[in-house]
């Protein structure tokens, strides 16, 4: 099972900590693809390590790969709602998870979408649960 997991990078980093423990449960359910958006030292700007061009055919290519889709929406990111909208075009199953927080609402475009599974979560626990019911897969 290859799991590709969607998180902010450029639209903030204040999540990365919650990124990288529900990466780190992912990778009790199979491989997952995208570890770098869990690494605390990638910069809010990730820049330097890869041209744009090859990030984004990189990640296109692993996209393609996936078998699920796994996204934690609460932090908006314009490269995660594409991702989301690109592996809907490419028929995969897609997870967003999401914190709910006054003052902010998620995107109607993830909301209104029925072919997104749309879960919110408090604890990782609740997270890890939903991954389980989405991946169909007791541990
Ligand atoms: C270096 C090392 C690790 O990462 C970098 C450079 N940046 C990116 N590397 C890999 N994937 C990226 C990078 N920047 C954005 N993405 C993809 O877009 C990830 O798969 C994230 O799910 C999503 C984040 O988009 P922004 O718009 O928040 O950056």
């Amino acid at each position: 099972m290859k799991i590709y997991f969607a998180g902010s990078i450029r639209g903030g980093r204040e999540d990365w900590a919650v990124y990288q423990e529900l990466i780190e449960n992912l990778g009790r359910f199979g491989q997952v693809l995208t570890e770098h958006v869990g690494d605390p030292d990638l910069p809010d700007y990730g820049e330097n390590v890869l041209p744009d061009e090859e990030i984004f055919q990189r990640d296109m290519a692993w996209l393609q790969e996936a078998d699920s889709i796994v996204a934690e929406v609460s932090t908006p990111s314009l490269g995660v709602g594409f991702e989301i909208g690109r592996a809907e075009l490419l028929g995969k199953p897609i997870l967003c998870l999401y914190r709910q927080k006054e003052g902010r609402r998620l995107s109607a475009m993830i909301t209104g979408n029925p072919k997104l599974q749309v879960r919110v979560y408090e604890s990782m626990e609740e997270a890890v649960a939903l991954v389980e019911e989405f991946l169909d897969r007791k541990m």
